[in-house]
């Protein structure tokens, strides 16, 4: 993972109107992301509404992702399923594919012991020769610190990415787990914080939609100007609180179609925007940003 850095969007799946895969709108939302300079993608995350598709789904976006970027960034493939059975089959099918890594949120819905998880990142980590990069996020459970640096003890989990508030963690799993165990902030409204506490990269919903203000972050953070940072993050956390408040899956992909890069609807029991509600939001979002 060591050379996965900067900014990578969690990309978003784009489904028509009847609730299908979009090759085609997934095509242009690739060449739309990274012709705007993302480092890299995390493809079928939660963002990518990988827990409403089937096994064969993820499969499909991942191959038409990695179609369309063509080696021009690296890909992340998330593989987190509950079953160790079926994630280590979209584990080994990330990497037929042409994947650079996997990730995978911890397996949830059974409260499974930190044994079986450690388990679980074991036999799909195993299974494949790919870097593994575990997922600490608040909806799938959270593990904190002792269960961080066990999972760092398995061969081939690199890294981790992180979306969680308790920041002092970040620090404290560099400094003692060690400086090479990669680390991506996944909460998009505390990216500057992130990276301060020494974070290598940002994943998240929101660099969908307004990338260059977080890639500006990371190159203003890097070059130590923390104002900068500063400013960019409040401008990035209006956008961000706008949207939180207004069903931030579908706005996120109405936003991106607003640029030129319809990424579609969501899966339902997601709510989508009707012509009348974007029209609303669209209203809504220049107002806000006139201000
Ligand atoms: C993914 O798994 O697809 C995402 O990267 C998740 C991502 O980290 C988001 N977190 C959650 O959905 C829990 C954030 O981008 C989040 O949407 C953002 O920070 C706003 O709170």
């Amino acid at each position: 993972l060591s050379e996965i850095r900067g900014v990578l969007p969690a990309l978003v799946t784009p489904f028509d109107e009847n609730e299908d895969f979009d090759a085609g709108r997934m095509r242009k939302v690739v060449d739309f992301l990274v012709e705007r300079g993302v480092d890299g993608l995390y493809v079928t995350g939660s963002t990518g509404e990988a827990f409403m598709m089937s096994p064969d789904e993820r499969k499909e976006v991942l191959e038409v992702v990695i179609d369309q970027v063509a080696g021009r960034v690296p890909v992340i493939a998330h593989v987190g399923a509950i079953s160790t059975h079926h994630s280590i089959e979209l584990a080994r099918h990330a990497e037929r594919t042409g994947a650079d890594a996997l990730s995978s949120v911890p397996p949830f819905y059974w409260g499974f012991s930190q044994d079986q998880i450690l388990a679980y990142y074991t036999d799909i980590t195993a299974a494949t020769g790919l870097p593994m990069c575990a997922y600490n996020v608040p909806l799938a459970g959270l593990f904190g610190f002792d269960m961080i640096k066990r999972l760092a003890e398995i061969p081939g989990v690199e890294g981790i990415k992180y979306t969680a508030s308790t920041h002092h963690d970040i620090m404290r799993i560099k400094a003692e787990i060690g400086p090479d165990f990669i680390l991506y902030s996944g909460a998009d409204e505390m990216a500057m914080s992130g990276l301060a506490f020494g974070a290598d990269g940002l994943i998240g919903s929101f660099y969908n939609a307004i990338p260059e203000i977080f890639l500006a972050i990371y190159a203003a953070m890097q070059a130590g100007d923390l104002e900068r940072a500063k400013a960019l993050q409040e401008t990035g956390n209006a956008v961000i609180f706008f949207a939180l408040s207004r069903n931030p899956m579908a706005a996120i992909k109405r936003m991106m179609a607003w640029q030129g890069a319809d990424a579609g609807f969501c899966r339902r029991p997601m709510t989508n925007f009707t012509p009348e509600t974007e029209a609303a939001l669209k209203a809504d979002f220049r107002a806000f940003a006139a201000e």
